[in-house]
């Protein structure tokens, strides 16, 4: 029975499960589609991506003599569904439709609909790009009441054997984030990740996403990404010989100026399918093997894609649909608009959101530790904050982004991903970083007109969240700090009362 196999904007991988399956009187599709581009407001740098790294994927299937058809933009289509429905109506010998299945549950849920709409069987296969299938993950979850990562990451260091010697782990310990915490010196070199000219396909897809999204945030005409597996390689080959030495040193570190850092700038890659998670890991262990980087590094990166990420992604879809629904601490403020135009003194914030608008990238304690810091201490919206991340971001699909934002940043989830919240005054940002140097406001003061907001928001957080978070026993020893405060508590509420009403003119 020939099929239509469908291919999704972030399904752009030559070992898709839907792929290994064809045969050559199947006919393949990918359509860029209204409903996908609109769900969110895209960054344009996103946008760009996803599409110019579609039509070149579509190209190099074509180059194979695959019978393929691709829907541009430009032609106005709908729905992915109404790309399916346009499709085999102009070829009525094709009887079945072939997915591998949608990383987001809002395509899910629609795809279980598919068969009766269309009256053809829809075959859904399961996306093994990732590691851990979804029975391996129900199986390590079921009957523990505490989902904690570091379990789950040993199983899978065990299950796939990276940086395993003789069943144990390399060097005798599992985890070596303690010595990823350090600040970056003010001499510190830092290497420029690889970019890359557009060639004539993204070229018009920077022109197409000017024309059909003037409004989204970003410069469409700023791209410089990878939009082939094979250029996305090289960045990450090139990360791994000039960044990943001090990748882990300075993992948490911020640097007014620097987007990127150490950082491998490749999330992006991995989450549309350019990267293949397992090559990836294999590369580090190679170089730490050849003695290029540091046990430190090499585990800290394999930490991200083997434990974090696949992490993330099995509570999602453990927990989808419920998960989206979950306001732990009951954060409904609205988004202040300077959240999309960097426009505020926080200088911090100013930078975080400032690289995001530029690179539609900010790293990960950017996004916990700013970002999302001052939107947990803010009580800001737990929906639009999860729809901002997913709109801005590059790497962002919702699979990766909510766990990540209404869990672990916001702690919506009450405590399912970080045993308590990752909150913090400016004492943490002035320590990984040189952005209270450069800021109006003062670290070092909570009441005064210059003080630092983030300071008295954060004692308000505790004060306010009393009732959920005083039994936390992570938590005792802030508390007590606080209870300390005594005189003091009256005042720093009020000042955080005066913060949160300015708070479009922090
Ligand atoms: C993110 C995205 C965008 C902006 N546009 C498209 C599109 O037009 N066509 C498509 O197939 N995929 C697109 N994507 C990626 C999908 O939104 C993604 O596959 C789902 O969110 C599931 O992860
Ligand atoms: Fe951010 Fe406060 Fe430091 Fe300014 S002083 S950069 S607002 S932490």
């Amino acid at each position: 029975m020939p099929a239509l196999i469908l291919i999704l904007g972030d399904q752009l991988s030559p070992a898709l499960p839907s792929l290994r399956h064809w045969q050559p009187d199947d006919h393949i599709l990918m359509a860029e589609v209204a409903a996908e581009g609109e769900y969110v407001p895209h960054h344009q740098l996103k946008l760009v991506l996803i599409f110019s790294a579609m039509r070149h994927f579509a190209k190099a299937l074509q180059a194979q003599g695959c019978q393929l058809h691709y829907i541009q933009y430009q032609q106005q289509v709908r729905s992915l569904l109404a790309a399916v429905q346009q499709t085999l109506a102009q070829h009525p010998e094709l009887t079945q439709l072939r997915i591998t299945e949608p990383g987001e549950y809002r395509l899910a849920a629609e795809m279980q609909q598919w068969s009766a709409q269309l009256g053809i069987p829809v075959d859904i296969l399961e996306d093994d790009r990732f590691i851990a299938s979804h029975a391996m993950f129900r199986r390590w979850a079921s009957g523990r009441s505490q989902f904690r990562m570091e379990y789950f990451y040993r199983e899978m260091r065990r299950y796939t054997g990276l940086l395993m010697d003789n069943q144990q782990p390399a060097g005798g310990q599992w985890n070596y984030d303690a010595e990823n915490r350090e600040a970056c010196p003010a001499n510190q070199q830092i290497p420029a990740p690889l970019s890359f000219t557009p060639d004539d396909i993204t070229e018009q897809v920077i022109s197409m996403v000017r024309d059909y999204f003037p409004a989204n945030m970003g410069n469409a005409a700023d791209f410089s990404f990878a939009v082939t597996g094979k250029d996305a390689r090289a960045a990450f080959l090139h990360f791994v010989s000039v960044h990943l030495p001090l990748f882990g040193r300075y993992q948490d570190a911020m640097k007014q100026g620097e987007a990127y850092l150490f950082h491998s700038i490749c999330s992006m890659y991995l989450n549309c399918g350019l990267l293949d998670a397992r090559w990836m890991c294999l590369q580090v262990e190679q170089a730490w093997r050849a003695g290029n980087v540091p046990l430190a590094a090499a585990e800290g990166f394999i930490r991200q894609i083997i434990g974090w990420r696949e992490y993330v992604r099995g509570l999602y879809w453990l927990q989808m649909p419920a998960y989206r629904q979950l306001n732990f601490l009951q954060a409904n403020r609205p988004l202040p608009g300077w959240y999309w135009t960097g426009q505020t003194r926080m200088n911090c914030l100013a930078q975080a959101i400032g690289h995001t608008i530029k690179h539609a990238y900010s790293h990960h304690i950017q996004r916990l530790m700013l970002t999302g810091n001052f939107a947990n201490l803010a009580g800001l919206s737990v929906d639009a904050v999860t729809d901002w991340y997913l709109a801005v971001y590059a790497d962002a699909f919702e699979w990766v982004e909510l766990p990540n934002t209404l869990g672990m940043a916001l702690f919506a989830d009450g405590g399912q991903l970080g045993s308590k919240p990752y909150v913090a005054s400016g004492n943490y940002i002035n320590k990984m970083s040189n952005y209270c140097q450069h800021c109006v406001y003062d670290v070092k003061e909570t009441l005064g007109a210059r003080a630092c907001p983030f300071n008295a928001l954060y004692w308000d957080f505790l004060a306010r969240h009393e009732d959920k978070l005083g039994n936390n026993p992570r938590l005792q020893l802030t508390y007590q700090q606080w209870r300390r405060k005594g005189d003091n508590q009256a005042a720093i509420r009020a000042k955080a009362a005066d913060l949160l009403i300015a708070i479009e003119t922090l």
